[in-house]
């Protein structure tokens, strides 16, 4: 096997993802820690020029962008057992991918999680108006997930896909403020997966 070394942070929603398919499959890893509060130094915009993470180096090969790390890693070490049979729940499940990346990780982290839990912590007060302009955003792709999803027990039926990983990162953050309330109002559905998928120990792991 390859020498797999994810760069990123602990606390990055993304990087959680990757991680959950390499401790599901028990497979070893290098951990390479990214400052993403501050400038990305030169090496790290050499291997991934937008500054984001994660990425991953496989030997001496660079991939980044969840999406594409997740389905390589899927294929390379869980023989695709984190993607769905069917070409519909195989669609479906890009489908909730894509709007935790394009509707949803935007007004949860940047708009809640960042002004009810960061920036009191650095000592400043949140700013209500971005919260209260997140809210609905929120709702809106949370619901639209919903009506995607079976939630039975998994996003996309009995076994648990790279959906899954996508959204439990950021369900988490939004538990932690008293936006989550307001925002899954509308989805019993995945209230009651949050419920049992919480305590996963892949994803207890990557949360320490
Ligand atoms: N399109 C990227 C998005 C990754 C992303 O937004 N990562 C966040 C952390 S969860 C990040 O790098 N934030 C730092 C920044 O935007 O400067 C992907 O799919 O990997």
């Amino acid at each position: 096997m390859a020498q797999l070394t994810v760069y990123g942070p602990t606390i990055s929603t993304y990087v959680r993802t990757v991680r959950m398919i390499l401790e599901e499959t028990n497979t070893s890893y290098n951990l390479e820690n990214i400052n993403i509060f501050s400038a990305r130094p030169s090496e790290y915009l050499a291997i991934n020029p937008f500054g984001k993470v994660p990425t991953l180096k496989v030997d001496d090969q660079v991939l980044y962008e969840t999406n594409a790390i997740v389905e390589y890693l899927d294929a390379v070490v869980a023989d695709h057992a984190f993607m769905p049979k069917g070409p519909m729940e195989q669609a479906q499940m890009r489908q909730i991918m894509a709007i935790v990346d394009s509707y949803l990780y935007g007004p949860s982290i940047s708009g809640i999680t960042i002004q009810r839990l960061i920036v009191p912590s650095q000592g400043g007060q949140p700013d209500e108006g971005v919260i209260q302009s997140a809210v609905p955003k929120c709702k809106t792709a949370l619901e639209a997930i919903e009506s995607i999803s079976q939630c039975d027990p998994f996003l996309l039926g009995n076994t648990i896909t790279l959906a899954d990983f996508y959204l439990m990162p950021v369900v988490l953050y939004l538990s932690k403020t008293p936006e989550m309330t307001a925002v899954t109002a509308q989805t019993p559905k995945l209230k009651t997966w949050w419920e049992a998928i919480n305590q996963r120990p892949s994803f207890q792991k990557v949360i320490a």
